[in-house]
């Protein structure tokens, strides 16, 4: 039995076109600014977010960590949302890392933020709150997209404040096919920005951090700092610059399956899901009468993973290694595991 595994889209695996350009990859010693695959790829990814500059890192986390680094002094309070990544899953590492303190807003249903509680939280009294992080598409709340104009709403209420707005990105290129819009649109309102190669994108390893010329070049000395220096890492950004040039479009398709998978969830007993609000490649849904361990241990038995998301809450994410035929034959496993139950 072939196992689906929707756990994430980081389980994705590199293309044979990745792994063909990973072999023949240029490379140089990146700390010296020297690796031209490494800077090729830095380029292609500053244009698509329409920003000056770019630095390849290891991990998203890296990318955020970083960014918070840069732009921040130790002490300050950094404004978040309550189910962001960087609050809920790194904030011990901005915390021990950073020394800020994080200050979480609660995201609403789409991973949004209301701007009069961001305005607020700013003008609170005690030490500076010097940034804002955003995070699209919003992974906790269900893969939702931000549209240009909330994240801007957000960004105008930080910049009247002397704060500086950062997003994390790690699918950011998810909101742009489901909105229709450049991802660089998205990115706009932000001073910086983090994308991942490693999810959706199929590639292996890696993310980028992007902004102005001169926030990259301190970004540069503080990964270094952090360990984050590398050397022949054209070797990786090869399968990042196929990712941007074949990858990207793609992600429709795995729209298309979270959808199709949503629908067929929802019809199932013990499954709580409005398929409907699935805009991206991330399903999330609540159970009744089930507690995650158990569901998930049954799912397992008939080969099909998803991962706890909450107390009662599960996650099944589509991606490029599951085909529309995996989610027909996943729903259909899914259906006969429910059915049993009830
Ligand atoms: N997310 C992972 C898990 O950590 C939950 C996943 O499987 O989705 N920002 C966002 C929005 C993310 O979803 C993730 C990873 C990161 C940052 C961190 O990226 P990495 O894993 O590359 O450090």
């Amino acid at each position: 039995m072939n196992v689906i595994d929707l756990r994430s889209d980081t389980v994705t695996h590199p293309t044979p076109a990745m792994r063909q350009a990973m072999f023949e990859a240029e490379v140089g010693d990146d700390v010296y600014q020297e690796d031209p695959t490494v800077r090729r790829l830095e380029r292609m990814a500053a244009e698509a977010m329409g920003k000056e500059a770019a630095l390849f890192v290891t991990s998203g986390t890296m990318g955020n960590l970083v960014a918070v680094l840069v732009q921040t002094q130790r002490g300050d309070r950094v404004v978040v949302g309550s189910e962001a990544h960087i609050y809920y899953y790194e904030g011990d590492g901005e915390r021990r890392m950073a020394g800020v303190e994080l200050v979480p807003i609660p995201n609403d249903e789409r991973g949004g933020m209301d701007p009069a509680l961001v305005k607020q939280a700013l003008g609170a009294p005690g030490p500076p709150a010097t940034l804002v992080c955003l995070e699209n598409t919003h992974n906790r709340c269900g893969g939702a997209a931000l549209t240009a104009a909330e994240t801007a709403a957000v960004a105008d209420v930080a910049r009247s404040h002397g704060a500086r707005v950062h997003l994390d990105g790690a699918r950011v290129f998810n909101a742009a096919v489901a909105l229709g819009v450049p991802a660089a649109e998205l990115a706009a309102p932000a001073d910086s920005v983090t994308f991942c190669f490693s999810k959706g994108l199929s590639a292996p390893v890696g993310s980028i951090l992007n902004g102005s010329a001169d926030l990259i070049a301190r970004a540069r000395q503080i990964r270094r700092m952090v360990g984050g220096g590398m050397r022949q890492a054209g070797v990786i950004a090869a399968a990042g610059v196929v990712a941007l040039e074949t990858m990207v479009e793609r992600l429709a398709q795995d729209h298309e399956n979270a959808r199709l998978l949503a629908e067929g969830l929802a019809a199932m007993p013990g499954i709580r899901l409005d398929a409907a609000s699935v805009q991206t490649n991330i399903v999330a849904f609540e159970l009744e009468g089930w507690e995650p361990p158990d569901f998930l241990a049954a799912l397992r038995e008939v080969g099909v993973l998803a991962v706890p998301f909450g107390p009662h809450r599960i996650r099944m994410v589509t991606h490029n290694d599951v085909s529309r035929q995996d989610i027909e034959e996943a729903l259909e496993r899914i259906r006969s595991v429910c059915a049993a139950r009830v």
